[in-house]
């Protein structure tokens, strides 16, 4: 029964909804297949440490922060970058008195809201040239830069490719990066690669054990070629990964030891020897002399599987995934809040910017009514508060910004009468993935 006379519905509400659509929201179209990866030549990787060798060499025996060395790495592999197209950025910072450099490079084009990272310290400690620790990882992640550009690669993902300063003083140059990016870009960092020491002379094949779906796609190429692999123990902190893991970014990995020795399991499982993984970490025979070549080739490729592989397909939902609930649910006159709930399973990442909710509530008096969307987290985005009067039913769509929800759990659809002398009931509730 409507009386007649009622206060206008409140004023609309701030909802972080984008627009409500009167029709589905239209599929969008399927994400690229993943492009064959590349194999990396280990010649070109052991090309790069010659060059940082002779830089090294140049430049009183290091490629240290606040050294002529490393500035000078730094100018070597960013002209090698904008000679080929990526878009290139040197990121300046102080330490202890002296002006430090990160080095950041995009691959033009895919997804700016989805962006794939792989990183790598260039610097070396003051005692050596740093060939393993860490031209290793810094000439790996150039080569691969190199293929994306040679082969004209273009992922469904955004590439950037950054090469760290100071990382030996305290990951200073990846937490000055970190530390200086907006919270809305970091949101859009789906993933962030290190590699720092990947081509120890006396290697194990180490993998980072964070993100769950990085530490797989590792893990996939290694068993493909047949090499056994184990869990980096000692990395947590270790590097610069903890700079983005820091601030909730998915990270992860390879590590092929430093100065730990390799048991006598691990030498069953890798040969080599039951000595240090790398007797020469941070000493000055950390040369070109310090590398094992097939450690250094089977890492490169692990590095170009893992971004080929993550930044080739869209971490949005199946197209057309719905999660549906047609239960009635009564809702009280002017009472407490019911929900109608449905399990969203299988959807890897995130849930959508553009999340498709489709509300069916059958009412005589729409402006008595708030509806909330509550993610499985608890967070709660407004559908509808109190508008539309003494209009009947809500059957509409609504398009929600959930991106920063994981996909997977129970999301509620919660409708509260607000009102007194009209009721009505929740008839339905969809998620729809674009
Ligand atoms: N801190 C790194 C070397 C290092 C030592 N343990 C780990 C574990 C994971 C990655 C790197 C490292 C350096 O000296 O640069
Ligand atoms: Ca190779
Ligand atoms: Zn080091
Ligand atoms: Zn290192």
């Amino acid at each position: 029964m409507k009386l007649s006379a009622r206060l206008s519905a409140l004023a609309g509400s701030s909802a972080l909804v984008i627009g409500a659509l009167a029709g589905a929201v239209p599929a969008t179209a399927a994400p690229a297949g993943a492009a064959a990866v590349p194999d990396i030549p280990v010649a070109s990787v052991k090309q790069h440490l010659t060059d940082l060798q002779s830089i090294a060499t140049a430049n009183g025996g290091n490629r240290a922060h606040g050294r002529a060395g490393y500035k000078a790495s730094i100018d070597f592999v960013k002209a090698k970058l904008d000679a080929v197209g990526f878009t290139t950025t040197v990121q300046q910072f102080t330490y202890n008195g002296t002006t430090g450099y990160n080095l950041i490079a995009d691959w033009p084009g895919g997804d700016a809201n989805q962006v794939i990272m792989a990183g790598s310290h260039l610097d070396s400690v003051t005692s050596g040239p740093g060939i393993n620790d860490n031209g290793s990882g810094s000439a790996a992640i150039l080569e691969a830069a190199l293929t994306v550009a040679r082969t004209g690669y273009q992922p469904s993902k955004h590439l950037r490719f950054g090469w760290w300063g100071a990382e030996e003083l305290g990951l200073v140059g990846s937490k000055h990066y970190v530390n200086n990016l907006p919270t809305t870009e970091r949101a859009k960092l789906k993933g962030y690669l290190n590699f720092d020491m990947i081509g120890s002379p006396n290697p194990g094949y180490f993998v980072y054990d964070d993100d769950p779906t990085i530490e797989q796609t590792f893990k996939t190429y290694f068993s493909g070629i047949g090499v056994p692999t184990e869990i980096e123990t000692e990395g947590d902190g270790r590097s610069d990964h903890a700079s983005f893991k820091n601030v909730g970014i998915p990270v992860g990995g390879l590590f092929t030891g430093a100065s730990r020795v390799k048991t006598s399991a691990q030498v069953t499982k890798w040969g080599g020897t039951a000595t240090a993984f790398d007797r020469c970490y941070h000493s000055s025979c950390d040369t070109t002399a310090n590398i094992n070549d097939t450690a250094l080739d089977r890492n490169s490729d692990a590095i170009a599987h893992a971004i080929w592989t993550l930044s080739g397909t869209s971490t949005q939902p199946p197209t057309g995934k719905v999660f549906e609930n047609t239960a009635d649910v009564s809702v009280p006159d002017n009472g407490a809040a019911v929900t109608s709930t449905v399990d969203v399973t299988g959807v890897t990442g995130n849930a959508p910017a553009s999340l498709s909710v489709g509300v069916n509530i059958v009412h005589t008096y729409i402006g008595d009514l708030v509806v909330d969307l509550v993610a499985p987290d608890g967070s709660v985005y407004n559908l509808h508060n109190r508008s539309g009067g003494s209009a009947d039913n809500i059957n509409q769509t609504y398009t929600v910004n959930a991106s920063g929800e994981v996909a997977n759990g129970a999301w509620k659809l919660r409708v509260q009468d607000k009102a007194g002398a009209d009721t009505g009931y929740i008839n339905s509730f969809k998620l729809t993935f674009p």
